[in-house]
């Protein structure tokens, strides 16, 4: 019988952790009540809070240069699952899963459906790729897939991504991810206009398949692999695409996929003004792609893109439905440690925009009152909303502390005994 981590060892951690979670949370009631703000409202409006995970973020990412292994990895798409539930056990948001194409490949689609769905999970976006070849492939995609020269290259990652619409149908899946590598190392390589032509004639077959309330999302990114030029770079090219396509077509935002000092809460205004808005893959980076824990490097930038968000969510903005996806790849920490710590910053983030005093916000922007604008955001960004998050994760049947929880559950030791360190099918190294 696979080791589980147990409502007993959440309900014992918790137990010793209750008393002072209730004391601050109390103190943080009376602090917010003087701002006009009913804690517990706040608190039952975070319990509905959900940001999926993706399944290639439980095993240990790597680099170009190496991947350090870690005991008790994943090495299947059902053990991807089962670390998938202690997150979901240990901060209750995130009951949605991501599923890479051919990585997570099952041989029965029913069987790996009740296996999720029995844990209280479902699969939320289906991830197609055309980045890497898979053995026996007849084509390569060396020189691009959905933008390729070659129009039979083109028509193989079309039916790949066919295959994936199929495969995310019978899972039960919302959505359909489309991320290429596509593009150029050197000047005069790829011509620009005709690539483009090139990639939206493929997405207009792909889109063509979509089944109704399916909807697809399509994912810029400024470089890598690509290290010259790349067909979907920005997210002007990307909104672009996205209407020609029609209404199920919407551009998703990876935040490290855009150049450092970018304002990316400006292109998540306008994608939300626009109606384009798909969601998000939700990380943080220094410089490049770099794939690291939410909320890590810039908490300030992620508060304001929720402060976009939450304006947006306020303000009733018609069809805004954003879909909150964790993009992460975890090199040296353990992915279950990084996947819920970073949950738990989203929530943060989401709360403290929650607390800007929008009509004194509003007010400033009137009087054209920069600092006092900045106050309003500042106040809400700098408010230690730990006590809510901790009481939301307690009244959901979470860990107060999730990762003393996890720690002293000892699942990890337990999953090294259990999972020798074998030849990982499909366990995807991004
Ligand atoms: C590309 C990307 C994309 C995924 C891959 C795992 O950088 O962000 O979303 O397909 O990472
Ligand atoms: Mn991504």
């Amino acid at each position: 019988m696979a080791f589980e981590l147990d409502g007993e060892r959440i309900a014992a951690e918790n137990h010793g952790r209750l008393a002072w979670l209730e004391e601050d949370y109390a103190h943080l009631g009376r602090q917010l009540m003087r701002r006009g703000v009913d804690i517990d409202k706040l608190t039952e409006r975070v319990a509905a809070f959900r940001v999926s995970v993706p399944s290639w973020g439980v095993g240990t990412g790597g680099t170009r240069f190496a991947r350090f292994a870690a005991p008790g990895e994943p090495r299947n798409v059902f053990e991807k699952i089962e670390d998938c539930e202690v997150v979901f056990k240990l901060v209750r948001t995130t009951p949605g899963i991501s599923l890479h194409i051919p990585w997570d490949k099952p041989e029965s689609p029913a069987e790996l459906r009740a296996f999720a769905q029995g844990r209280g999970l479902f699969f939320d976006s289906m991830n197609s790729n055309t980045f890497q070849d898979q053995p026996g492939q007849d084509l390569s995609y060396k020189f691009g897939s959905l933008s390729h020269t070659d129009p039979a290259v083109r028509r193989q990652a079309v039916e790949h991504n066919l295959e994936c619409l199929r495969l995310g149908v019978k899972l039960g899946a919302r959505s359909h991810t489309v991320w290429i590598g596509d593009g150029g190392n050197f000047p005069g390589q790829v011509h620009f206009r005709k690539a483009l032509d090139r990639y939206l004639e493929s997405l207009r077959a792909i889109y063509a398949a979509l089944p109704e309330g399916f909807r697809m999302f399509i994912e810029h990114k400024l470089y890598e692999p690509a290290f010259y030029s790349t067909v979907l770079n920005d997210w002007g090219t990307s909104y672009h695409c996205v209407r020609e396509l029609g209404p199920q077509a919407f551009s998703l935002v990876d935040l490290g996929h855009h150049a450092p000092n970018v304002n990316i809460e400006m292109i998540v205004a306008r994608l939300i003004q626009f109606g384009k808005l798909a969601g998000f893959h939700f990380n943080d980076s220094k410089y490049g792609d770099d794939d690291l824990d939410a909320g890590s490097i810039k908490p300030f930038q992620l508060f304001l893109i929720f402060n976009e968000l939450v304006d947006a969510e306020l303000s009733r903005v018609p069809g805004f439905d954003p879909a909150y996806m964790l993009d992460q790849s975890h090199n040296v920490t353990d992915p279950i440690e990084s996947l819920a710590t970073s949950a738990v910053e989203l929530v943060r983030a989401y709360v403290q925009a929650h607390l800007v005093d929008r009509a004194a916000l509003a007010a400033a922007q009137a009087e054209n009152d920069a600092l006092l604008a900045l106050q309003a955001l500042k106040q809400a960004f700098t408010t230690d909303v730990s006590p809510i998050l901790g009481m939301a994760r307690y009244r959901a049947g979470g860990a107060i502390d999730p990762l003393a929880t996890y720690r002293s559950s000892g699942y990890r030791e337990r999953k090294a005994e259990e999972r020798p360190a074998e030849a990982r099918r499909g366990a995807g190294i991004v």
